[in-house]
Order: structure tokens, then C-alpha cells, then sequence
């Protein structure tokens, strides 16, 4: 059999453990979205749709979920062919699902969804993707998910928590009296009572989670170390935490929030970040494990190259606007020539349950041939992997490594 096709195989067969996505545990109800309307008006959809829509933002906004996911539909599946990574991956997820999306009928389409029993169709899902567990976005900032987390909640085990903190380093003004109504003595000034009680928080949150590690996304203008509120709070109360925990601590690099922000949750932007202040962190906190993923490509090696100089750095996931086929390539391929197996090349960010399919059947066929081109280079320097060998390396590249990282410090 072919190199490529024996890669091929053991990728597609081997279970994936999805180090970040925004999907809910079923226990959440409704907050575990699902279905054609939904994958419909995914953000990266909305924003793509604009491109073409002759219409004002809040018209689009004020109407409904339903009449959202038609005019998306019209405007990239039928009045334009729906080439883009998103469009690209509805189609896939239908075909996977056994639709015909060549039909191009929307209503029969929600008609097949609507009848999915939800219990099976999650399973269904998990079964197609190829997911064993998958980790969750979890805030106690968010107001609709923290009600949720009540003593009786029954969890399925396949859904693991991640403590999200962007309010809590990003907005810390507006966190203090959400912080204080909850029970935390902190106050607007930096000092060790305050760093005590976000950690203090940071527990409670941790232990109510169950979560497997701590994360932010940070815009380009990050640095560390700096007199930044920002700064302060990551050296005093998180790196603290995460040592006390064994938590690492995921950073997502490169995102500005809001450039247009009447596009809503479609309106963020990118920009280079410095990643010395990566770098820095690594180096001042051997004791913590950083899980780093960055938003611009410019980023890319520099981020190679520091996990080269820190085993406490983890560099994950091809992110967002670098979540496609070529970049995805490039990106794989660098790390793989710089870095071995000791990485883990993607994470789903699904915000929808079915784009699991999609999601990891795109980046399935991308990561066998980035390790089929290696197999192949190796194979002329005279070097011969076995099958055993790649299954290996995949489990690695699936989620081995990254659940090794997160051992580390338990
Ligand atoms: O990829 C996305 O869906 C973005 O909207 C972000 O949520 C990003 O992944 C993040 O976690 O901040
Ligand atoms: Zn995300």
C-alpha cells in the first residue's frame, strides 16, 4: 500500500482528544448547540457572508436565528460556491451525515436535523469525528453557563472543563465588583490580599470545574513582564495558582478583539504578537507549563523555536484564521521538522456540535500527508517506519502528548 494511504489509515482510525473547543457538556441543554441553522451562522460564516451582503449590520442582527442561516445560505451556497475552509466544511459535515447538500434544500435539511433524537445524534457525532474527549471553554464570568454549575450536575465523562479567565486578566476594572459580589475581598489596587483572593477564586472554580487547566486569549499589545494590570494578576495570582494546582496554563496569542464590532463575535481581528513575552514567561517559571498557540502566521517559527529552547512550552493548534488546509500544512510541517512529535498540531474550536466532523476530517487529511512527506524523506535516507511506529506517532500527535504535558505537574 502507498506510504500516504498507510498514513491515512491509521490517522482516520485513531481517537482524538480535543484539546479546546466551545462546546457544552449535553448537561447544559441548549447551550450545546447543534444543527444546520446553527453551523449556519457560525461566526467565521457571518463574516465571510458580509463580504457580499448589501445590508446594515443591524438588520442582519435583528432577525432571527432561522432567517440568519437562509440569507448565509443564499449568499455563500447559492448565489456564490461555497469554496472558503468554513463553507468547505458545512458540505463535508452533510456528506458525512449522509445528506445530500447537492440538493441545495435548506428546508429539507432542517427537517432531518430537527429529527435527530439529541442523545443519539451526539453520539452520532462523537462516533463520525472520531473524538474520544474533548476539552470545554468554561468561564464563571458567563451568566448563562455559570448557572449550570449546580452540586447534582450530572457530567458526562467525555467532556472535560478548561478555566477560562479572559475577563479576569483583560478587563480587571469591571471584574472587582463581580469578584467582590461573589465573595472575594479584592480591591481595584494590586497587593498580596487581593493576589490571595484570585487565587482563591482560581480554586474554587478549579475544584467546581474539575478543570484540567487555566487559559486566556491576549491581544498583540501583551507583555511580560510589564507594569500591566495584566501582568501583575498572571505573576501573583495564576502562575501561582497553576503551580499549587499542577494546572498549565494556556495562552492564545495574537487576537484583537472588536475591530469591527458591529460584526459582533465575527469582528475579531490578528496581530503579530511578541512572543518575548512568551519566552519570558518560560524562562522565569520553570516550575509552570505553558500550552501556547498563535494567531498570525508571522508567529509561527519564533513559537517553533522557542518550544525547542523550553520543555515547559506545549505549542498547540493551528488557530482560528490558521485553521486552514494550507496553512495547516505549513504550520505542521515546520513544527514537525523542528520539533518531532513533541506538539500538538490541532484543536477543534467547534462551537458546534456537528462541526466536529468537519473540523477533524479536514485537519485528518492535512496531518497525513504533512507525516507521509516526512515518512517519505526519511524513507529515502534509508529509514523504514513501521505501522506500529506511525500508530505511535499519530497517538502522540492526537492528544498522547498533550495529556502527558498535563500530567506533568499532577
Ligand atoms: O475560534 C473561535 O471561535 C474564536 O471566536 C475564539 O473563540 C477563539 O477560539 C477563542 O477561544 O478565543
Ligand atoms: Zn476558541
Amino acid at each position: 500500500m502507498p506510504l500516504l494511504n498507510r498514513v491515512q489509515k491509521i490517522v482516520d482510525a485513531t481517537p482524538i482528544h480535543d484539546l479546546h473547543t466551545h462546546l457544552y457538556d449535553p448537561g447544559f441543554g441548549s447551550l450545546l448547540l447543534r444543527g444546520i441553522d446553527d453551523l449556519l451562522v457560525y461566526h467565521y460564516l457571518v463574516s465571510e457572508s458580509f463580504r457580499h451582503l448589501d445590508l446594515p449590520y443591524e438588520h442582519f442582527w435583528a432577525a432571527s436565528k432561522e432567517e440568519q442561516a437562509t440569507r448565509i445560505w443564499q449568499c455563500l451556497f447559492q448565489d456564490h460556491s461555497p469554496v472558503s475552509e468554513a463553507c468547505r466544511g458545512i458540505i463535508t459535515t452533510l456528506q458525512c451525515l449522509g445528506l445530500d447538500a447537492r440538493r441545495r434544500d435548506l428546508p429539507s435539511l432542517r427537517k432531518w436535523f430537527a429529527a435527530q433524537k439529541p442523545a443519539r445524534h451526539i453520539e452520532r457525532v462523537l462516533e463520525l469525528a472520531g473524538v474520544e474527549t474533548l476539552c470545554m471553554t468554561n468561564s464563571p464570568f458567563d451568566d448563562e453557563e455559570r448557572a449550570y454549575w449546580k452540586p447534582d450536575l450530572q457530567r458526562d465523562p467525555r467532556f472535560l472543563a478548561a478555566l477560562r479567565i479572559d475577563p479576569l486578566l483583560m478587563a480587571w476594572k469591571t471584574a472587582v465588583p463581580q469578584l467582590r459580589a461573589w465573595g472575594y475581598a479584592v480591591t481595584p489596587s494590586l497587593n498580596a490580599r487581593t493576589a490571595g483572593e484570585v487565587r482563591r477564586f482560581l480554586r474554587d472554580w478549579t475544584h467546581q470545574f474539575s478543570a484540567h487547566y487555566c487559559m486566556v486569549s491576549l491581544p498583540p499589545s501583551f507583555r511580560y513582564p510589564a507594569d500591566t494590570e495584566t501582568a501583575w494578576l498572571i505573576e501573583h495570582a495564576v502562575l501561582p495558582h497553576c503551580r499549587d494546582e499542577g494546572q498549565a496554563f494556556a495562552l492564545m496569542l495574537g487576537v484583537k478583539r472588536a475591530v469591527n464590532p458591529a460584526l459582533r463575535m465575527a469582528g475579531d481581528g490578528v496581530g503579530g504578537s511578541d512572543l518575548a513575552a512568551l519566552q519570558n514567561l518560560c524562562a522565569a517559571n520553570s516550575k509552570n507549563r505553558f500550552l501556547a498557540t498563535c494567531l498570525a502566521r508571522e508567529n509561527q517559527h519564533e513559537l517553533v523555536v522557542l518550544a525547542r529552547k523550553f520543555r515547559n512550552l506545549h505549542p498547540f493548534g493551528c488557530w482560528w484564521f490558521t485553521n486552514t488546509p494550507q496553512l495547516m500544512r505549513e504550520v505542521t510541517t515546520m513544527r514537525l521538522e523542528l520539533l518531532g512529535t513533541s506538539f500538538t498540531p490541532q484543536h477543534s474550536d467547534a462551537r458546534v456540535l456537528d462541526q466536529l466532523i468537519y473540523k477533524w476530517r479536514h485537519t485528518r487529511e492535512q496531518l497525513a500527508k504533512c507525516l507521509a512527506e516526512r515518512y517519505e524523506a526519511l524513507g529515502a535516507s534509508g529509514w523504514r517506519v513501521t505501522d506500529a511506529e506511525i500508530q505511535r506517532d499519530v497517538t502522540e500527535l492526537l492528544g498522547a502528548a498533550f495529556q502527558r504535558f498535563l500530567r506533568a505537574g499532577s
